[in-house]
């Protein structure tokens, strides 16, 4: 029988407050490691600002917004190995910026262009999952494939609150569990299934305890707190690759932002909640971080950061919208007879 593990309820933190919580450090991490760290925050938090302002232009689609997950991405990432899989939600839909994906491919997801999708063996990033938890058994899938490659890479799904509620993520933690797949099970608690809360979503005293019921290790950590991630997710790496299994991380945040352009959150959200969440916001809570250490910070970070997503959108807008017959090209092996008048009326014919 697999042994039982009592998942942790305390969060892990590293950042302290300036004041009485007092900072920690991250064995092991240079001071280049923490510039690096803050570079991905910056081009995370620049691509999700300059992503809003896009779409209230009306050059990309719907988009939800990932303001104040920028810790959770950033600092997961970081304990990776570039042959490492990652799988991400919507919400981490510029994830890939941090392998090298240039911007204007995921601007082009959020456009609705062919080109928005990519090859994922290319970036070892799969396709950006909109079906909640779908991803999780791929993801379970592919690690497994790997163990059984003997190959040493591991793969990371990240999720949501609400996924935790949902058929796959079961299948897909029991999968991984069961065959000892290397899996990081990441989750961002963000407290909100767009406007269900976190107290509808389960009667968990943590999420984190739902790794005891698969029998593997889980950790909680503050989601705004971007070493004290990169620190759990080092530790779950590190498990996985030395064939220990998977490990479910709870990061614990609070939305601060509204679940998509498309939402009103004052509709449902504790207003005062978000203000004190916004003012105590991951990128900046780092940079007090960093400026106690007395560790300056490159203004030239930020200006790059713009100048990516200036190129980014100006290379999306250059290319030719797509031919509307990849609509139907794909949809049935014979096609339907009605396709060719309804491809001539998506044409304006
Ligand atoms: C299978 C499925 N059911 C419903 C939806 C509609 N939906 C989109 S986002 C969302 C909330 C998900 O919340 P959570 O898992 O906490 O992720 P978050 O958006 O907070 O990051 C829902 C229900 C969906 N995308 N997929
Ligand atoms: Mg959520």
């Amino acid at each position: 029988m697999a042994q039982v593990l009592p998942a942790e309820r305390d969060l892990r933190r590293v950042i302290g407050d300036g004041d009485a919580v007092p900072d920690g450090e991250v064995d092991g991490l240079t001071e280049q490691d923490l510039l690096e760290l803050y570079r991905s925050l910056v081009l995370l938090r620049t691509y999700d600002e300059r992503s809003v302002v896009y779409h209230r232009q009306g050059r990309i689609g719907t988009y939800a917004i990932f303001w104040n997950h920028e810790a959770m991405q950033a600092g997961s990432v970081y304990a990776l190995e570039d042959e490492d899989w990652i799988f991400p939600s919507y919400r981490e839909s510029a994830i890939a910026l941090l392998r090298g994906m240039p911007a204007s491919v995921i601007l082009q997801w959020w456009r609705g262009h062919p080109s928005g999708w990519w090859n994922p063996a290319d970036y070892n990033v799969a396709a950006i999952c909109v079906p909640i938890a779908t991803h999780v058994p791929h993801a379970a899938g592919l690690a497994w494939g790997k163990k059984l490659r003997g190959e040493s890479a591991v793969a990371i799904a990240y999720f949501g609150d609400g996924a935790t509620s949902e058929g796959a993520f079961h299948e897909g933690a029991n999968f991984a569990a069961v065959t000892g797949a290397p899996l990081v099970l990441f989750c961002n608690n963000n407290q909100w299934a767009i406007s269900t809360p976190i107290t509808a979503q389960t009667r968990a005293k943590a999420l984190v305890d739902k790794a005891v019921g698969y029998g593997i290790p889980g950790i909680r950590v503050d989601g705004g707190d971007v070493l004290a991630v990169y620190e759990a997710t080092r530790e779950a790496v590190a498990r996985a690759r030395t064939g220990g299994g998977p490990t479910m991380i709870e990061a614990v945040t609070y939305r601060a932002a509204p679940h998509a352009t498309a939402d009103d959150p004052s509709a449902y959200i504790d207003l005062a909640r978000v203000e004190e969440e916004t003012r105590n916001e991951c990128v900046g809570r780092y940079e007090r971080y960093l400026e106690r250490l007395g560790i300056a910070v490159d203004p030239q970070i930020k200006v790059k950061a713009q100048e990516t997503m200036r190129r980014g959108i100006a290379e999306a807008e250059a290319e030719p919208p797509a031919d509307m017959s990849l609509v139907f090209d794909h949809a049935h092996v014979e096609p339907l007879p009605s396709f060719e008048s309804e491809l001539r009326e998506l044409r304006g014919g």
